[in-house]
């Protein structure tokens, strides 16, 4: 793909909203001196002067491995439920962003511009394997298909591995709760694509034998022994105009960014993110579901009793959609507060565009419920599974409560299908430390002093 290669280190990694903070897997890459110095004082003004305070763990987690350029970031706790950033979303990749022509003319405006238009129109995507009519699809191609807005979240398996990992060790990166994030995607509908390359609307099955359709990235990973990232979704899903799955260019109204995925990406609405291809260079259209590391080795909910002296993969799926999740941000865990009355708000998410039916809330442990109001956009009253709601988007939820002394509270949704979060995390413990939708606990401690 001209003007789009992946790099072997992390000296060429974009410029980024100042807001999001990096959470890296190791700290050993290497930056250059000026990139550390520039992000050191990014971190300490952004965290100052915008997402101030954030929760310690999530700064150990985000602020302290800031300076390791790294494949994660995310945001802190609160700055999740600000205005400006439920348009925004988190990013995960497991290798460095690849740059593009653009990248080397940072602070050019006008040639980065120019160049970004020369990449964009050369850039292609080739469509081929079990299908009658293989091709090469340039960016003018994409473009001149419908485009399609669709507010959408995305949320990595690992959300909140973290917690899972104080019941027993879990291999993965650390996450809080913020390994999620919301944006409008821009693009063009997958089933439109696949219909330029002969492949009809709700086709399950191509004259060939092709069931699945397999996206390949640019970008390469030592889990696949220095091969591309790759996943695939059903040719069912891929071709259904319901299922909004996009080759999205835009994110909020702007062409994508090089973390998220420039110039083109895959969106796979209500999906675990790890579907959701970055990147992308190739699309096949497959009998068997994409034998890759990260749907084959990885992203699949095993039980408990399975370890990593007994695991066989082969025993299990592909982990698709992701189950019904909701999480407190407006406080943190451990917080201290005068008795008396304190908003509790936060996310909710359903996997496979389910609605969210109720978030209950806890200030007693779990004896008692209420039940907290849901919103999605201002003005627009909530209607789970109803028109006007956005099917593939968080949720958020509020309900003022009265505490009065320390305690813990609890958050749990429900989805439109009636599946609830599961109690304990111990009881959906997994190897990987994927998708704990354990009820949201948070401990909080009454104090008369001044504080
Ligand atoms: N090419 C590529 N695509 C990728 C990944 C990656 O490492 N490489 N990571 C996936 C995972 S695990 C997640 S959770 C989402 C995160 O998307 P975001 O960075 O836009 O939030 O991208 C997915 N797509
Ligand atoms: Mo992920």
């Amino acid at each position: 793909m001209p003007g789009l290669t992946a790099p072997s280190d992390y000296s060429q990694e974009p410029p980024r909203h100042p807001s999001l903070l990096i959470n890296a897997k190791a700290s050993q890459f290497t930056i250059p001196f000026s990139l550390r110095v520039s992000q050191f004082f990014q971190t300490l003004i952004t965290n100052r002067r915008r997402v101030f305070p954030f929760s310690v763990s999530d700064a150990i987690q985000c602020g302290a491995t800031a300076f390791c350029l790294g494949c994660l970031l995310c945001h802190p706790l609160r700055f999740l439920l600000q205005e400006e950033s439920r348009s925004d979303t988190h990013r995960r990749g497991h290798k460095q962003v690849p740059p593009s022509l653009c990248h080397k003319y940072v602070g050019f405006s006008l040639s980065c511009f120019v160049t970004c238009l020369v990449l964009r129109s050369r850039y292609s995507v080739f469509v081929s394997g079990l299908l009658e009519r293989p091709k090469q699809l340039t960016m003018k191609d994409i473009w001149m298909l419908p485009k399609y807005n669709v507010t959408a979240t995305l949320q990595c398996a690992g959300n909140r591995r973290t917690a899972m990992s104080k019941t027993k060790t879990v291999r993965g990166v650390g996450w809080n709760v913020s390994a999620i994030g919301n944006a409008i995607w821009g693009g063009a509908k997958l089933s439109d694509v696949l219909e330029l390359v002969g492949i009809p609307k709700l086709t399950s099955v191509t004259q060939f034998g092709g069931r699945h359709v397999e996206f390949v990235s640019v970008d390469k990973c030592k889990e696949e022994n220095g091969g591309p990232y790759k996943a695939s979704i059903p040719l069912s899903q891929a071709t259904n105009p319901e299922a909004d799955v996009l080759l999205a260019y835009e994110m909020n109204g702007e062409p994508l960014n090089r973390d998220h995925g420039y110039p083109l990406r895959v969106v796979v609405p209500g999906v675990i993110g790890a579907r959701s291809v970055k990147w992308l260079e190739e699309i096949n259209i497959i009998a068997e579901e994409c034998q890759g590391f990260f749907m084959q080795k990885d992203y699949k909910m095993f039980p408990p009793s399975v370890n990593w002296d007994n695991i066989d993969w082969s025993t299990r799926r592909p982990q698709m959609d992701f189950p019904v999740q909701c999480v407190i941000c407006s406080l943190e865990d451990v917080s201290t507060m005068k008795p008396g009355k304190v908003k509790i708000s936060g996310y909710a998410a359903a996997g496979g565009g389910r609605g969210i039916e109720r978030v209950d809330v806890s200030i007693d442990g779990g004896k008692t419920w209420m039940e907290a109001s849901r919103f999605q956009k201002s003005g627009v009253p909530y209607i789970s599974e109803h028109a006007s709601s956005d099917k593939w988007a968080w949720v958020f939820f509020e309900v003022t409560v009265d505490i009065c002394h320390s305690t813990e509270i609890i958050a749990k949704a429900v989805d439109s299908s009636a599946n609830v979060q599961p109690e304990k995390v111990e009881d959906i413990w997994n190897l990987r430390g994927i998708l704990n939708t354990s009820w949201h606990r948070v401990k909080v401690q009454a104090s008369l002093s001044n504080l």
